[in-house]
């Protein structure tokens, strides 16, 4: 397997990288990813000593050098994390979300597209996510892989965009691409702008935690090295053209989350603040994900407990990590949008 690993610094795609060059199949792995604000060189660099391994920093819309690092690498599989991930951006700068996630996308099949007339390409695998389904509400249901597609913020609008092409190829092209849809991940070296890293960080700092609208919306997490394990028996076994739900079945309320997290880091509940809730703020996310479990033999192994405790433990091993991303420009931005939803000042350590 010659595999090119779209996103490879960010936090998902860095367990991926693990994962795959843990396993004697795979003989070559090429990283490209930009180094946007969520990714981290540091969340790879041991792997930079591996011999099979290569980092290309680069633009996955960048045409003539997507189609230079399959010729150069003679590239035969695809797994395609890069994206802008963050909901609350893309509230306010959806752009990026059209560039990397839609256009970026369509780059990377038309090069694997190229590869396949040659004759040498054998799977794409196209990292999607459960937000694409849209929102459950408060109903006892689950997404299903035929539920219809209902994305309600631009992040997921891009996502599903980006889907749709990638599936469209598969019909169009033959192209053997197979999608994934995951849960909420979490665990080490997430972006602190998300829900768990950012109450991890500011707790550690004795800062407020924000809590959205009443805390109740519902996600299922899984633990990151469990969605890596799925993603790669997907890009191994999956049916080409089909989708398979990654959930995590451990569907929490925020507020437990939160509340959770501060008890294992020994902090007072009186650091949670309600602010005003996200716009558009998707109530809950549940996914079936038996075609997974029958078809490709996985299961997320981690529970959550301890998938929180490891989680917990790695921010609190890990100071340097964080304190390097939550400088000045973090700052900014959580003013820009935690300021506008009402979050008070925040008491010094
Ligand atoms: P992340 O923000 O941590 O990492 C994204 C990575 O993509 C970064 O390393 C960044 O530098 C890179 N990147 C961004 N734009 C790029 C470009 N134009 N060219 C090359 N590289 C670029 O994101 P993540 O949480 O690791 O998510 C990875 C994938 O998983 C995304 O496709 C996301 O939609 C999907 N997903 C995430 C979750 C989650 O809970 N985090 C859940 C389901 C699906
Ligand atoms: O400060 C916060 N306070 C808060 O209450 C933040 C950042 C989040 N929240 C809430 C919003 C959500 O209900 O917590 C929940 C989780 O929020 P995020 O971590 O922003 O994740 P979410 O919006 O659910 O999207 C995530 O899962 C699907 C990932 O960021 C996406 O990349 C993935 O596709």
């Amino acid at each position: 397997m010659r595999l090119l690993v779209t996103g490879g610094c960010g936090f998902i795609g860095s367990a991926f990288l693990r994962a795959a060059l843990s396993r004697s199949s795979v003989e070559r792995v090429v990283n490209l990813d930009v180094l946007s604000y969520s990714g981290r060189r540091e969340n790879q660099s041991e792997l930079e000593r591996e011999a099979r391994y290569r980092l290309v920093v680069g633009d996955i819309a960048d045409a003539a050098l997507v189609a230079r690092v399959f010729q150069e690498e003679k590239i035969d599989h695809v797994a395609h994390f890069a994206a802008e991930s963050h909901v609350d951006r893309s509230l306010f700068a959806a752009q990026a979300f059209v560039h990397t996630n839609v256009l970026g996308t369509l780059v990377l099949l038309e090069a694997a597209r190229g590869a396949r007339e040659k004759g040498r390409f054998e799977r794409f695998l196209h990292v999607s996510t459960d937000e694409v389904y849209g929102d459950l509400g408060d109903t006892g249901d689950v997404f299903r892989e035929t539920t219809p597609l209902s994305p309600r913020n631009p992040y997921s609008a891009s996502k599903a965009g980006a889907d749709l092409l990638a599936l469209s190829y598969v019909k169009t092209h033959g192209l053997p691409l197979v999608v994934t849809r995951s849960s909420n991940n979490y665990g080490p070296r997430q972006f602190p702008e998300k829900l768990m890293p950012l109450v991890v960080t500011n707790a550690l700092m004795d800062r407020q935690v924000p809590v959205y609208g009443d805390g109740k919306n519902v996600r299922d997490w899984l633990f990151v090295e469990d969605n890596a394990q799925g993603i790669f028996a997907a890009m191994e076994r999956g049916r080409p053209g089909e989708v398979y739900n990654l959930g995590g079945e451990n569907e929490r309320e925020n507020l437990t989350v939160v509340r959770a997290i501060l008890a294992a880091l020994g902090k007072p509940e009186s650091l949670i603040q309600f602010v005003k809730d996200r716009p558009g703020h998707d109530r809950r996310y549940a996914l079936d994900s038996r075609r997974a479990h029958g078809e490709l033999g996985w299961k997320p192994a981690v529970t959550f407990e301890e998938g929180l405790a490891r989680t917990v433990a790695w921010y609190r091993a890990n100071e340097p990590w964080w304190r390097a991303i939550r400088d000045d420009s973090f700052d900014a931005y959580y003013e820009r949008h935690y300021g506008k939803l009402g979050l008070k000042e925040q008491p010094t350590a």
